[in-house]
């Protein structure tokens, strides 16, 4: 059988055995999938994982990214978008200027919106919820993706609320999932070597499991391509299994690749396609509970994005519109991809197309007309 004889040679012969016979990969094993030079067996491992959970099908969606405001009272060392006030390149969205991107996004034909921004130092806590419900109300039919669980955090000290309490008072106000991001390498090496004054790994699994337990089901990210160990990535994406086991809150895997530029710790570089690959395929293998593994293509490029589809990725993000995180960071993709391109790219991979919400319902393609709103 070809996939006995690619991972004969790459020493993987045994853990594809147990992928075959759907059994659970260890530490041990994943430590084996990064050592691996043979990318070509590894990928192959992985997409026929992601084939016995998705077939042939790849979803997308239609969305829009609203960076709200890039203020932020903490210096992560591999951040470039977040500045202090009066700092160059410091912005903040006005209510309007919110909503009118919302418009757009509805106009556009978006089916989702991504919210998330700094840690605004003076905006009050009833501000988020308010900014939550004058777009739900205007456009009922976007689904809000918003609020990391560093944001939801933040929030509840704000607010002087429990995490729940939070995230009800959201829900009440629009909020319909929680995207993945914030978990950068759930250890506690990397976290007091990069983002020590932000909130750690536990508080992060913390957090999640609060929203699975109030309904909000969530992304999970893994920021790679620092000064991470291959040890510590499978940590991190053992920890997000564990809470999956026990929730099964996460819908989606996404790793983030690096971008140093303007950062702290630029001397470090950027990381390429082949990395990119990896950490897909391996998260494919090992997250054998989390039943969608997202590339995001604004990190990644459309090509390198599009290969990762044949290695374990059932699902990419999104037309997107506007970013400013990776961009701020050096990032020279584009912004913005049509429909009509993420299909092809699609489909170039020899992969079924699949409009999507953001809860992983399938949409109707092409859409359905909407009503018209102001
Ligand atoms: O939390 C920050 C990361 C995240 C950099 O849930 C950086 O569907 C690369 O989480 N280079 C935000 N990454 C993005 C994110 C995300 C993106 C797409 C989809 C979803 C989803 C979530 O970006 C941050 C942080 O981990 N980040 N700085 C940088 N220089
Ligand atoms: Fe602020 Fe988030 Fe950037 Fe950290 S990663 S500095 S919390 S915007």
């Amino acid at each position: 059988m070809p996939l006995e004889v690619l991972t004969d040679k790459s020493g993987l012969l045994e853990i594809s055995r147990k992928v075959e016979r759907g059994e659970r990969l260890t530490a041990d094993d994943g430590m084996a999938l990064y050592k691996t030079p043979n990318v070509a067996a590894l990928s192959q491992l992985a997409d026929f994982a992601n084939q016995r959970l998705n077939g042939l099908r790849v979803g997308y969606n239609v969305n829009r990214h609203i960076n709200y405001s890039n203020v932020c009272k903490l210096s992560c060392m591999f951040c470039a978008y977040a500045k202090k006030h009066g700092e160059d390149g410091a912005y903040e969205f006005s209510m309007d200027e919110i909503i009118a991107r919302a418009k757009e996004a509805y106009d556009g034909g978006a089916d989702e919106i991504h919210i998330v921004g700094g840690l605004q130092p003076d905006y009050p806590w009833e501000y988020y919820p308010a900014m939550l419900r004058a777009i739900k109300t205007r456009y009922p039919e976007l689904h809000l993706k918003a609020f990391t669980a560093v944001e939801i955090d933040y929030f509840a000290n704000l607010a002087g609320k429990t995490h729940a309490e939070v995230l009800h008072e959201l829900v009440d106000a629009g909020l319909g999932s929680m995207p993945g991001g914030g978990a950068e390498i759930l250890t506690d090496r990397v976290w007091s070597k990069l983002y020590r004054d932000k909130m750690g790994p536990d508080m992060w699994i913390k957090v999640h499991r609060i929203a699975h337990q109030c309904g909000v089901r969530s992304n999970s990210t893994m920021l790679h391509g620092h000064i991470e160990r291959d040890d510590e990535k499978i940590t991190h994406m053992l920890r997000i299994r564990e809470l999956q086991d026990e929730t099964g809150g996460f819908m989606t895997f996404i790793p983030l690749r690096f971008h140093p530029e303007n950062t702290p710790i630029q001397k470090l570089g950027i990381v390429h396609g082949v990395s990119s690959v990896r950490e897909i395929a391996i998260g494919r293998l090992l997250l054998d509970n989390v039943p969608h593994v997202k590339t995001y293509w604004i990190m990644t490029s459309l090509e390198v994005a599009q290969i990762c589809l044949t290695a374990g990725a059932d699902d990419i993000d999104g037309t997107v519109v506007e970013e400013k995180i990776t961009h701020m960071a050096g990032a020279k993709t584009p912004e913005h991809v049509s429909e009509a391109d993420l299909r092809r790219v699609i489909e170039e991979a020899g992969r079924t197309p699949v409009r999507r919400d953001t809860l992983y319902n399938e949409l109707p393609y092409p859409p359905k007309p909407r009503p018209q709103r102001a």
